[in-house]
C-alpha cells in the first residue's frame, strides 16, 4: 500500500467528529457566518430589464467595455468558487471555519451566475457566445486566471495555504475592481442602475469575503517563523506585483480609448492597498483620490449611503445591516 493510499484509510477509519456551533472555535468566525448569510442575495430578485432602455442608448464601444469588463469577472468568480475556496476549505480543519468558506464558495457561484442574468437580459445568443470565446481567447485574461490558478492548484501544506490565503484577498480585493470600475462609473451617472446594483451587491460580499480570508492569513502567517513569515512576505509582495503588471496591462486593452485608463489603474492601486490591510501588511502604492463618482459606489461600509432605496425598486428582500470598521475589529489578532 503507498504512503498515499495508506494516509486514505487512516483518513476513512480515524474517529468522525461534527461541526459543533455551541461554543466559539474562535472570536470572529461565528461573527463573519451570521454576517455572510444576513448578506446573501439572489440576482433574479433585481430587475435588471429595467436597464435595456439604457443599454440601448450606450455606443457600440461603451457596450463593448460594459459586456467584457463583466466576463472577465465571470472567470474570476468561476475560478474562486471552483479552485480558490476548495482550495483552502481542503487545508482547514476548523469545522465553522470550513462552513464559512463553504457559503463563501457558494456565493461565488451567485455571484458568477448573476453576470450571466445580465448577459441573458441584454444580449443575444450570439453576442453570449461571442463573450465567452473572447473570455477563452484573451490572454492577459487568461494569464491572471493562469498566475491565480498556479498558487489554487498547489495549496497541500501550511506555506502554500498562506499564499493562497493572500492570493484569495488580492482576487477579491483588488483584481475584481478593473471591472467593477466601469459599472460603477456608468450607475454613478444614473445609467446601468439594475445591473450596477449587482456589482454592488458582490462588492460587498467581497469586502467581507477579504476581511475574512484575511484574518485566517494573518493568524497562519503568525503561526511561522520569524525566517518563514519575511520568506513569506516576501512571496506575497512578488505576487502582488506580477499581478499588479498583468492588471495594468488587461486594464489599458480593455478601456483604450476611453480616457479612464489612469483612473481605473489608480483604483487598482488604491484597492491593493486595501488587500495589502487585510493581510496585515502596510499600503505599498501611492494613490490619488479615486475618482467621486466611484468612489461613493464603493462605499458599502463606510457611509450611510442608501443604494438600495435611491435606486428605485431594486434589490428589497433581506436584512440589511451596513458593515462598519469596528465590526471587523479583533484585538487578538493584532500584532
Ligand atoms: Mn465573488
Ligand atoms: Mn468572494
Amino acid at each position: 500500500m503507498s504512503i498515499y493510499e495508506k494516509k486514505k484509510v487512516d483518513e476513512i477509519n480515524k474517529v468522525h467528529k461534527a461541526v459543533n456551533w455551541d461554543t466559539e472555535d474562535d472570536d470572529f468566525t461565528q461573527a463573519f457566518w451570521d454576517q455572510n448569510v444576513k448578506q446573501f442575495w439572489l440576482p433574479e430578485e433585481v430587475p435588471v430589464s429595467k436597464d435595456i432602455p439604457n443599454w440601448n442608448e450606450l455606443s457600440e464601444k461603451e457596450r463593448v467595455l460594459y459586456k467584457r469588463v463583466l466576463a472577465g469577472l465571470t472567470l474570476l468568480d468561476t475560478k474562486q468558487g471552483n479552485d480558490g475556496i476548495p482550495s483552502m476549505m481542503d487545508l482547514t480543519d476548523n469545522f465553522q471555519r470550513k462552513a464559512v468558506l463553504s457559503f463563501m464558495g457558494t456565493m461565488e457561484e451567485i455571484h458568477a451566475k448573476s453576470y450571466s442574468n445580465i448577459f441573458t437580459t441584454l444580449l443575444s445568443k450570439k453576442e453570449i457566445d461571442d463573450l465567452f470565446i473572447w473570455i477563452e481567447e484573451e490572454e492577459l485574461l487568461q494569464n491572471k486566471a493562469r498566475i491565480v490558478l498556479r498558487q489554487y492548484k498547489n495549496t497541500d501544506d501550511d506555506k502554500s495555504l498562506y499564499m493562497s490565503m493572500a492570493t484569495s484577498v488580492f482576487l477579491e480585493s483588488f483584481l475584481f475592481y478593473s471591472g467593477f470600475f466601469y459599472p460603477l462609473f456608468l450607475a454613478g451617472q444614473g445609467k446601468m442602475i439594475s445591473s450596477g446594483e449587482i456589482i454592488s451587491l458582490i462588492l460587498r460580499d467581497e469586502s467581507l469575503h477579504g476581511k475574512y480570508i484575511g484574518l485566517l492569513a494573518q493568524e497562519k502567517l503568525n503561526s511561522f517563523s520569524y525566517d518563514d513569515k519575511n520568506e513569506l512576505k516576501d512571496k506575497v509582495y512578488e505576487l502582488l506585483k506580477e499581478l499588479m503588471e498583468n492588471e495594468e496591462k488587461y486594464t489599458r486593452m480593455l478601456y483604450e480609448g476611453t480616457g479612464l485608463e489612469e483612473q481605473v489603474i489608480n483604483f487598482l492601486r488604491y484597492n491593493a492597498n486595501s488587500a495589502l490591510t487585510n493581510l496585515g501588511f502596510e499600503e505599498f502604492y501611492k494613490v490619488e483620490p479615486v475618482n467621486a463618482i466611484v468612489l461613493n459606489g464603493l462605499s458599502t461600509e463606510t457611509k450611510t449611503h442608501d443604494f438600495f432605496s435611491t435606486k428605485g425598486n431594486g434589490y428589497q428582500k433581506g436584512i440589511y445591516e451596513e458593515l462598519e470598521d469596528d465590526d471587523f475589529f479583533f484585538p487578538e489578532l493584532e500584532n
